[in-house]
Order: structure tokens, then C-alpha cells, then sequence
């Protein structure tokens, strides 16, 4: 493998081998501001105008020109001697202290460091941060926060390396994913989240009961909560920020999804729901609750109580099995409270549009607004191929209800293990439904964004179009496929509608006649509105013209 692979302009050049991706996304460069001792990072869009635009920056070294990257050796340790105390961010939000983790959450999405902890000493946030993965920038997960999104990564028994994985993380944090979630399971399950958690920028989520499976060869009856146990306390130590643990399907549950559609399509769940009629007795997870959370505790790893009872199909959205499970996600949640250890819940899955705000309504009520965190939903499932889009239509509808963070769908849902391109394809879908949310909801600072690109959209600079767009080298290169020379950079039109017909074009035509004319641009309108009036009453004012046969 390559140690040190020189930054590339280009990113999309940049990822053959087994080298991972490094250098800035085009057109921006890694900054850093100094608050209170801390480097807080930030992407950089430099325009043309001599104006720029700072964004959120999930990406860590990896854009940092500046910055040497060696996987062997992994990234500085950023949260190195932060605490001494080892207790958890919530403990400490309760008892009124601002860590350093606070700070750095509220320095990065530019809001007050109390309200940071107080979302969290409520359990209304979360800030997933293992002690033991100090190579992660803080980040925070709740509805008040910048939406958030998770991609999925991992191996399977069938396809995909080690190197492969690390790729995959270190693409996914690039265009914009805020946490990863290594669902390997297939060989090597430890040693590719090793190379991961060293590597990665962003907390690390993962779900324990399939390592545990593997263990046991695949066999769920022969699971026992020793063997579970001891994978959680493996993977805790390694620096795994957030578990998703399916301790809401209980064994009286199961019946319920006897006449559903799709039945228990959450692979957690149902190697719980197998164990429990395997035994007939009451998951481990759920007896063995109150010791789990002793072991989260200790490292301040997050629990994210996983639905294992989502629906797979539209049929089967917002059933009482999924809603039965919900309420002791909501039991389980007080429980964790008690024990200092933060809390999200897992949400769907296939729901249709009118069914979705009643999910984050129930959600909120009885698990006490702990951070919903949501598979999409895909609101139909006629689109294999196309489920980033079912899902992505969901997840921005689900964002501006109030959900805290959604798990990415790539094309490749249902179908097969994503690839690179998959995974790129999902964030950015997702990073869509996000800031779709964040502007809904009146984030302060979302509207920004959107005001620089639609300002460098009508003055014409393609240039800074590009570069503030989510996706520059996609964006670029469809400009490209019709207009590739140079002078189309500045020009004031595209191919899409030409010389003649480009609507900003004429709007500012309209702006530089009335400067001319000693008008307002609104006199200058309704100018030009009277006399389109008096054309059409003059014509008999129809605007369907009667059938003459
Ligand atoms: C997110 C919300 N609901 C489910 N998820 C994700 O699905 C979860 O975070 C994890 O990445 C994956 C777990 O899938 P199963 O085991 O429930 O199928
Ligand atoms: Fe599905």
C-alpha cells in the first residue's frame, strides 16, 4: 500500500491501488479557525469575486493539502489529553460543564456552547466520541444541529478487501458524511474496522451482533449474551464511537410480523427474533440491558436502539409490530439516561409520504426526543436501482420534521454491497435531503449557501457555480459535455436554453434598461407588463382560444 500519496486537483483521478483519496475538493482549501485553543476545520470555497464561503467540513486531513497521510500509522490523535475524567458527555452536560468536545460542536456549527450542552444534558443530542478513537473531530447529532448523515460501508462474506473499506471511509467523509458505520461481515471483521477507526475523521458506528454471529458460525441459537458481551467490550476498546443494538425486539413481538409483507427485513432483528424462538425466552439484549450500558458507560460509546422491527415494504408501514418495538425504545432509553449513556433511535425503512410525520411524532413522545436517526425512508418500492432517490424524497421529508441524522440508501439498495461510486452517489443524495431539512427548519446559517451559488449562478460565474456546488467535478464536467471551451466560463448563457432564450440573461437586460431609462427595475416591469396587458385585451383577452371545427 502507499504511505504518502501526493494531493491530486482532481479526486476522482485519485483512487486506484490500494492509496486513498487526499487533496481539497476543487475549488475550496482546509482552513482552520483558532477558538479557545481548538483548530476547528472548515472548507473554504474561494470565488472569483474575490468573496469565499466557509462550509462544514466533515473531511478531516484527507482535503488538507498540508497534511501527510500514512494509513499504517493513522491520523493525530486530535482528542489526545482532552479528559482526564473518564466520564461521559452526557454526565457532564448534566452536572453543567462544557467539555472540550462541547466547544468544538458549537465552534463548528457556529451556535452557543450552552445550548450544545444543554441538548445534550436534556438527551435531545448526542456526541458520539469513544475515548478510545481520539482521531475524530467532535460532531453532534440533534434536531436543533445541522442535519446529519451517515453512510454504510463494510464487507461482506462475498466481496470487498481491507483497503477497499479504508477507501470507502475516507470517500464517504469526503463529500460530506458526518459518521460511518463498518457493517462488515464477512473475514477479517477486525482488522478492517482497526484500519478504519484509525484512519477515520468522523465517529465510527457499528452493529456488535454480527461479529458475535460470526463467531458462532453463523448459527443465531447458539448466540449467548457472554459471547456478545465480550464482542461489544472488543469493539468498545477499539474506539467504536456508536453501537446499534436491536434490544427492542422482544420474543411477544414477533408474532406480530407474521402477516406483514416483508416480515423482519432488519438483519439484526431478525437474528434476535431467530434467538428468541430458538430459546423461547426474552432476548439477551433486553435482560441483560442494565450491564450493557455499565460497558458503554465506560468508554462513552452511544447507543443508537436499533428497529429491528422497521417495515421492508409500504405495506407493512407503521404497524403495530414497528410501533409496539418503538414503545420499548422508549423504555430502554430512561434506562440508558440513568446510567449516563447517550441515546439515538433507529427509525425506518419503507414508509409513504403521509405516514411520515407520524413516526417522528410517536418517536418524540415516547422516547422522550432522544435524536431520531432514519434509514430514508423510501416512500416507494417500485425504483429498485433508484432507492437513493425513493429514499432521498423520505429522508428530506423526514429531516424537516425533525430527525437528527439519516442513514444514507445508495443505488445499490436491495441490489447489492455499494461500491465507491455508490457510496459518493449517497452522500451526496443525502447531504440534498440534509441541508433541504436545514433550510425548512430556518437553520441560521443554511440559507447562505444556497444565496452564494444562485448569486454566482445569475452573474454567470460557471466557475464559482461549480465550485460551490455539493458535486464541483460532476457539475463541471456536464457543462463540459456541451460547452467545453474556455470563453463558456464567462459566458452568459448555457446550452441548455442558448444564446437567446436564457432567461438571466434577459432579466438582466430588463435591470440595465431601467438603470438606463432612470427606472426601478419595478417600474421598468410593470412598463413592459402594461403593454403586454394591453396586447392581450386587445386580442379579446382568451386565454383558451374556442374550438373552431
Ligand atoms: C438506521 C436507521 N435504521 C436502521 N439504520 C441502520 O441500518 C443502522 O444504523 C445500521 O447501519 C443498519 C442496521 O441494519 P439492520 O441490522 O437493522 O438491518
Ligand atoms: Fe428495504
Amino acid at each position: 500500500m502507499a504511505d504518502v500519496r501526493p494531493p491530486l486537483s482532481t479526486a476522482d483521478s485519485n483512487a486506484t491501488g490500494t492509496g486513498v483519496t487526499t487533496g481539497p475538493i476543487s475549488g475550496s482549501r482546509k482552513v482552520h479557525r483558532e477558538v479557545g485553543g481548538l483548530r476547528v476545520p472548515a472548507r473554504r470555497i474561494e470565488l472569483s469575486n474575490g468573496e469565499h464561503l466557509d462550509v462544514y467540513d466533515t473531511s478531516g486531513p484527507y482535503t488538507d493539502d498540508t497534511a501527510t497521510i500514512d494509513v499504517h500509522k493513522g491520523l493525530p490523535e486530535t482528542r489526545a489529553g482532552w479528559s482526564a475524567e473518564h466520564r461521559t458527555q452526557l454526565a457532564w452536560a448534566k452536572a453543567g460543564v462544557i467539555t472540550r468536545e462541547m466547544e468544538f460542536v458549537a465552534a463548528r456549527e457556529d451556535l452557543p456552547a450552552e445550548l450544545v450542552r444543554d441538548e445534550i444534558a436534556r438527551g435531545r443530542a448526542v456526541l458520539p466520541a469513544n475515548r478510545c478513537h481520539p482521531e475524530s473531530e467532535p460532531m453532534i447529532i440533534g434536531k436543533k444541529f445541522l442535519v446529519k448523515v451517515n453512510a454504510n460501508i463494510g464487507n461482506s462474506a462475498v466481496t470487498s478487501s481491507v483497503e477497499e473499506e479504508v477507501e470507502k471511509m475516507v470517500w464517504a467523509a469526503r463529500w460530506g458524511a458526518d459518521t460511518i458505520m463498518d457493517l462488515s461481515t464477512g473475514k477479517r471483521i477486525h482488522e478492517t474496522r482497526e484500519r478504519i477507526l484509525r484512519n477515520s475523521p468522523v465517529p465510527v458506528g457499528t452493529v456488535p451482533i454480527y461479529q458475535a454471529l460470526e463467531k458462532v458460525n453463523g448459527d443465531p441459537a447458539r448466540l449467548t449474551w457472554e459471547i456478545y458481551r465480550d464482542t461489544v467490550i472488543e469493539q468498545c476498546e477499539q474506539g467504536v464511537d456508536y453501537m446499534t443494538v436491536h434490544a427492542g425486539v422482544l420474543l411477544r413481538y414477533v408474532p406480530l410480523t407474521a402477516q406483514r409483507v416483508t416480515g423482519i427485513v432488519s438483519r439484526g432483528g431478525s437474528i434476535m427474533a431467530a434467538w428468541c424462538l430458538a430459546h423461547h425466552r426474552e432476548s439477551f439484549l433486553y435482560t441483560h440491558f442494565s450491564e450493557l450500558c455499565e460497558i458503554l458507560r465506560d468508554y462513552d460509546v452511544t447507543f443508537s436502539l436499533g428497529d429491528g422491527l422497521r417495515p421492508g415494504s409500504i405495506a407493512d408501514a407503521n404497524d403495530r409490530a414497528q410501533f409496539a418495538e418503538l414503545e420499548t425504545l422508549g423504555e430502554l432509553t430512561r434506562i440508558a439516561r440513568e446510567h449516563d449513556v447517550q441515546v439515538m433511535i433507529e427509525g425506518p425503512g419503507h414508509v409513504p409520504m403521509h405516514k411520515i410525520a407520524e413516526n417522528v411524532r410517536l418517536e418524540e413522545e415516547l422516547c422522550d426526543e432522544a435524536p431520531f436517526y432514519t434509514l430514508g425512508p423510501l416512500t416507494t418500492d417500485i425504483a429498485p436501482a433508484y432507492d437513493h432517490i425513493t429514499s432521498g424524497i423520505g429522508a428530506a421529508m423526514i429531516a424537516q420534521a425533525g430527525t437528527a441524522m439519516l442513514c444514507y440508501v445508495t443505488p445499490k439498495e436491495h441490489l447489492g454491497l455499494p461500491d465507491r461510486d455508490d457510496v459518493k452517489t449517497g452522500v451526496i443524495t443525502y447531504k440534498i435531503a440534509a441541508h433541504a431539512g436545514d433550510l425548512a427548519k430556518g437553520h441560521p446559517r443554511a440559507q447562505e449557501w444556497d444565496d452564494a451559488l444562485s448569486k454566482a449562478r445569475f452573474e454567470f460565474r460557471w466557475t464559482d457555480q461549480f465550485h460551490l456546488a455539493l458535486d464541483p467535478d460532476t457539475a463541471k464536467a456536464y457543462h463540459d459535455q456541451t460547452l467545453p471551451a474556455e470563453p463558456a466560463k464567462t459566458a452568459h448563457f448555457c446550452s441548455m436554453c442558448g444564446p437567446k432564450f436564457c432567461s438571466m440573461k434577459i432579466t438582466q437586460d430588463v435591470r440595465d434598461y431601467a438603470e438606463k431609462h432612470g427606472l426601478t427595475s419595478v417600474e421598468a416591469i410593470e412598463e413592459g407588463m402594461r403593454e403586454k396587458s394591453e396586447e392581450f385585451t386587445g386580442s379579446g383577452g382568451e386565454v383558451y382560444l374556442p374550438i373552431v371545427n
